[in-house]
């Protein structure tokens, strides 16, 4: 009996052929485009999906905040130039991501944020669903591209839509909406395997117009005081070799930003990082290689600039980038690759380099600053400062150049990135253009994940608060992740009182004596609370050398820090009262 009837079922589904569904479209589509890792928090209506993900063979890892995901994602899309994919639940796990796809576009990263969404109808006559929200018209202003996928014939589509448009031109954040019921619906799997997209050369290279590297050259060439900024953009673009024959060929100084240092060492003799004030003043041509001149670069104008008048050459993939703030007089267009290649060929052979006196004058400079710091990074004053305990931290990155450095706060960020110097591209990963805090967790995991190097997760106490959390999701994954707590007992200083006299305390102030690393010690991580250099020294090098995740509450002398780091002249001053 019971043979028979299993005959007959069989007999039926042979019918009508085998069948697939939105959930399996989604993770073939993906699977198809090499998208193997998934950063999510599972719940209605995607829990399925993260199952099925799982046994599919994908590494889908769960966050405790869906921004922290989100941070993940977006980091893994510097790192590999493939989309960071982060997934969330409806409204609120939704809304939760959107601060990291934001995030992600603001900074030029390749992401796309993948939510479940209620039912269509309920949402658009707002009858008041399960968590519901119009999400695609919430996230179109926040990111590059947007859409929604309703019938899981599309889904192949909305995926490589999504795909292409995360790395293609200036990369950015794509949000891809995806209703509960989308999920479920069924169609043949043969059909369904047809309507798969692998996406042919998703960033397709973009060669500069000719005429735009002879305008370029020209100006490098009557320069008498050159300069190269490195961006972002330029370590995004993974044309080390081309980058690093190009300074040296043309002998031009170079000033990387935060996240482009490491893309030639800061030891390199033409760095001029130690040399900052001096070269944005004085230079006379200035080539942004995969940089704007937002608020990071002053904007291109006023004090920091000096008054020597400047001409500007600008590398960059986005063309609406030029002339942004000030004029640019030779604007190179295309991607950093080729168009690098481009200016290499163009300068022949007999290429001269800069002035010697520009670049005596620049050496002399980088030389004295540095010889001033050096004392201050070996003082072992207790409480800590932050030369103390970076000059530690300093030498561990110089022996362990692989190691992933993460980076956010304000004193914590500003003195790490300046003391700290990098040795290899895309190691050093911090708060982006926002100035963000809360990307560290998110991002030492996502780094760890990706890499398989050790990471180095240097976090003041504040910015490490804002996914402080997902330390349990690195002891679950048990990820190389060594997490030091700069502890000043608070946001800038520990020093602050509240003005009025009132018993709160002051509203940048924590708790004194905090323990951050028994935190570490609730989840089977290893703790280490340390007061001096040395320990400080010994605990990282035991984390890295075990691989263990670690936290280390390192105890900051709470007066060592300024007021907004080294931006406090961005703070609007009250003319009314100042007390
Ligand atoms: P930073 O903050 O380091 O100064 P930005 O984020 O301001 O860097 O600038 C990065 C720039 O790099 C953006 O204008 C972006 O368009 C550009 N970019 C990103 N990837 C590429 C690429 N592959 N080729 C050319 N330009 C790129
Ligand atoms: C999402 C504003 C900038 S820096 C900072 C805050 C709150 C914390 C600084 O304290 P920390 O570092 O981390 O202890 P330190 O060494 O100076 O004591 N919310 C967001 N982003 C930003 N940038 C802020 C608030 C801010
Ligand atoms: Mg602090």
């Amino acid at each position: 009996m019971g043979d028979t009837a299993t005959q007959i079922q069989d007999e039926e589904i042979q019918e009508v052929g085998a069948l697939t569904d939105g959930f399996h479209l989604v993770i073939d589509a993906l699977k198809l485009n090499d998208i193997n890792t998934i950063y999510n928090v599972p719940g209605i209506p995607i829990t399925d999906l993260g199952r099925m993900m799982q046994a599919e063979g994908m590494r889908v890892l769960s966050f405790r905040h869906e921004q922290n995901a989100g941070y993940a994602a977006a980091i893994s899309g510097f790192l590999t130039q493939k989309p960071g994919i982060c997934l969330t639940v409806s409204a609120p796990g939704f809304l939760n991501g959107l601060t990291a796809l934001a995030h992600a576009t603001t900074n030029c990263f390749p992401m796309i944020l993948i939510s479940g969404s209620s039912e269509r109808e309920i949402v658009d006559l707002q009858q008041g669903d399960y968590e519901e929200m119009d999400q695609l018209a919430i996230a179109k202003p926040l990111c590059k591209a947007a859409y929604r996928v309703l019938h899981a014939e599309d889904i192949g589509i909305g995926i490589a839509r999504a795909i292409r448009a995360a790395v293609s031109g200036r990369p950015g954040g794509i949000y891809l909406d995806l209703p509960a019921k989308l999920l479920a619906q069924i169609m043949d799997a043969e059909a369904g395997a047809k309507s798969l997209i692998k996406v042919i050369d998703a960033a397709p290279r973009q060669l500069p117009a000719p005429e735009s590297i002879e305008r370029a050259l020209k100006v490098l060439k009557n320069a008498k005081r050159p300069l190269i900024i490195l961006g972002k953009g330029a370590a995004y673009a993974q044309a080390d070799d081309e980058i690093h024959a190009l300074v040296e060929k043309s002998g031009i100084p170079y000033l990387p930003m935060s996240m482009a240092k490491g893309l030639l060492p800061d030891t390199h003799p033409q760095s001029a990082g130690a040399a900052r004030s001096l070269v944005l003043k004085e230079s006379d041509v200035v080539m942004l290689i995969g940089a704007r001149l937002n608020w990071l670069l002053s904007h291109g104008k006023g004090k920091t600039w000096g008054d020597q008048p400047k001409k500007f050459v600008q590398v960059d993939i986005e063309p609406k980038e030029m002339d942004s703030n000030v004029e640019i007089t030779a604007p190179v267009v295309g991607d950093i690759g080729s168009c690098i290649q481009a200016l290499l060929d163009g300068m022949g052979n007999d290429w001269a380099p800069p002035p010697a006196a520009w670049i005596d004058e620049i050496s002399d400079k980088v030389e004295s600053n540095i010889t001033r710091m050096a004392p201050r990074l070996q003082n072992r004053n207790m409480p800590m400062d932050y030369h103390g305990a970076l000059g530690a931290l300093r030498t561990i990155i110089k022996d362990r150049p692989d190691t992933i450095l993460v980076n956010e706060g304000a004193n914590t960020l500003d003195f790490t990135r300046s003391i700290i110097d990098m040795y290899k591209p895309r190691k050093r990963l911090d708060v982006g253009t926002w100035g963000v805090m809360g990307v560290g967790m998110g991002t030492a995991i996502a780094a760890a994940v990706e890499t398989g190097h050790p990471v180095l997760a240097v976090e003041g106490d504040s910015a490490f608060g804002f996914s402080g959390m997902e330390i349990e999701t690195i002891c679950r994954y048990n990820l190389p992740v060594c997490v030091v707590v700069f502890n000043n007992s608070g946001i800038y200083r520990g020093t602050g009182v509240n003005p009025s006299g009132g018993s709160d305390v002051a509203t940048t102030v924590f708790v004194k004596d905090a323990r951050y690393d028994k935190m570490m010690e609730a989840f089977g991580g290893i703790g280490v609370h340390v007061t001096s250099p040395d320990e400080l020294s010994r605990a990282v090098n035991a984390a890295i050398d075990s691989g263990k995740p670690t936290l280390v509450n390192a105890v900051i002398d709470e007066k060592a820090g300024t007021e907004s780091g080294r931006i406090g002249n961005l703070n609007p001053q009250s003319v009314v009262s100042k007390k």
